[in-house]
């Protein structure tokens, strides 16, 4: 029997999901995840009902209730310390990354808003997603440079916490295909082929077209 219950929305859109989700697979925890589709137009009633702060991911695990995204990673890194970087330096700049993607990028998230089944290509560049697709670019460049020599990922050869939790952003980067680094693109490449970034994938296009929300299926005018 699982230890407990990771509660999350449709694959295919919900980025914060992703994060959570991500994060219990690193960590290996034994838990029945339970997806409840949103409503067109939400908020979600099951959702409000199911979780603490009305929102997904919501996990319970081993008598603990953990919400939101970064309590869900910190949680998961209590038990696998590795989703961090060994180095002291290069652990607080993870940290401070994850800290940063939870707290901000909220015009990038608006105009180019996850969908792991559509193509946007060309859309959504707004200024504001633009100055926010600068930054994460050179926070990247930055981290991989001076930490993840050993590559792929942000801190080299393993797919940390950082990664989890910009992984809903390679998702937007490859379906809204902005102007990106030939870096940046060789750092989405290495997240889209991640066995767990593969697998969500799947799950995500083997959702049932009921769960289907028309207004994140609608592309904005170009
Ligand atoms: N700050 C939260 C954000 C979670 C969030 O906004 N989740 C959205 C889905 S991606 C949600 O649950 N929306 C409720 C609804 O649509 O009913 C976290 O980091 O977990």
């Amino acid at each position: 029997m699982p230890d407990g219950r990771l509660t999350i929305g449709n694959r295919r859109y919900s980025s914060w999901s992703m994060r959570g989700w991500l994060a219990v697979q690193l960590a290996r925890l034994d838990v029945e995840v339970t997806v409840i589709p949103f409503t067109a137009g939400g908020p979600t009633a099951a959702i409000a009902a199911a979780s603490p702060n009305r929102l997904v991911p919501y996990l319970e695990h081993d008598g603990a209730r953990v919400w939101e995204s970064v309590s869900i990673i910190e949680y998961c890194a209590e038990r696998a310390p590795a989703l961090w970087p060994s180095d002291r330096r290069a652990r607080a700049e993870a940290r401070s990354m994850v800290a940063e993607m939870h707290a901000g990028f909220r015009e990038l998230r608006e105009a180019m808003w996850m969908n792991l089944g559509a193509d946007f290509a060309g859309l959504g560049r707004t200024p504001g997603a633009s100055a926010d697709i600068a930054r994460i670019e050179a926070m990247w460049a930055d981290a991989r440079a001076r930490f993840g020599r050993g590559g792929p990922f942000l801190f080299g050869a393993a797919f940390s916490a950082a990664d989890a939790m910009f992984a809903p952003v390679v998702t937007r980067f490859l379906t809204w295909q902005p102007p990106l680094s030939a870096e940046t693109l060789a750092y989405c490449r290495a997240v889209r082929g991640h066995e767990l970034v593969a697998r969500w994938y799947a799950d995500a296009a083997a959702e049932p077209d009921t769960w289907r929300l028309p207004d994140h299926d609608t592309p904005p005018a170009a």
